[in-house]
């Protein structure tokens, strides 16, 4: 019976599972696209810092060997582009933001996270989907050093809403009181950006 079934039928069916963990108008990617807004930045890692500033009681500042020295875990994640891509089962070494946040003391006032990167980059997030595992600074990919047009040395990821909130080549956060649009915001793209409910532009 096989035979009488067309090979692009077969070919464009996919098992349940891969069907259910797919966002509303995506689709599935084997390979790892790259996009970059510019071009892609080369700090080198003596000159690298990662810095928690803006709403809290005193800003820190890791350099890369103090970054390296912080807890990790290993992350595996689908990841959700706004161009209709999606990545299922990408493996990440990180810290967690939570990691980080726990040097700081945070003004209770600040509800809302801009992620700054090297090249000007910025992307807004609200605190409270950035903590309890939701967020992560990644430095490793599929065990590796992340490549630099992947966002190497770090970035950050954010596996829950589309990947341009996932900042690359991150150097910071600064907390906020009020949100504000980053880079693709401020362009008309959605202001918080969930795959699920298909938050691509502003007014969806
Ligand atoms: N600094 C910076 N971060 C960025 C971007 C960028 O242009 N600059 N592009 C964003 C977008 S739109 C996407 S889809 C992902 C792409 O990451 P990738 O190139 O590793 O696939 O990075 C996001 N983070
Ligand atoms: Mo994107």
């Amino acid at each position: 019976m096989a035979g009488l079934i067309s090979r692009g039928f077969l070919g464009r069916r996919r098992p349940a599972e891969v069907e259910d963990r797919l966002p509303p108008g995506q689709y599935l990617v084997t390979d790892f696209p790259v996009l970059s807004a510019g071009p892609t930045p080369h700090t080198p890692l003596d000159r690298w810092s990662f810095t928690i500033e803006g709403l809290v009681r005193s800003p820190v500042t890791w350099t890369w060997d103090e970054f390296q020295k912080l807890p990790t875990q290993t992350y595996t994640v689908d990841i959700s582009c706004v161009t209709k891509w999606t990545k299922l089962d990408t493996k990440w070494l990180a810290v967690s933001v939570d990691t980080l946040l726990a040097a700081v003391q945070v003004d209770p006032i600040a509800r809302y996270v801009m992620a700054y990167s090297d090249g000007g980059y910025t992307t807004n997030l609200p605190l409270d989907e950035m903590v309890k595992g939701q967020a992560f600074v990644a430095y490793q990919f599929d065990d590796k050093p992340l490549e630099p047009v992947h966002g190497g040395p770090a970035r950050l990821v954010v596996p829950h809403l589309y990947f341009w909130k996932s900042a690359k080549w991150i150097r910071g956060l600064r907390f906020m009181e009020r949100n504000q649009p980053g880079f693709w915001e401020s362009l008309g793209y959605h202001i918080h950006g969930d795959p699920w409910k298909e938050e691509r532009y502003s007014g969806d």
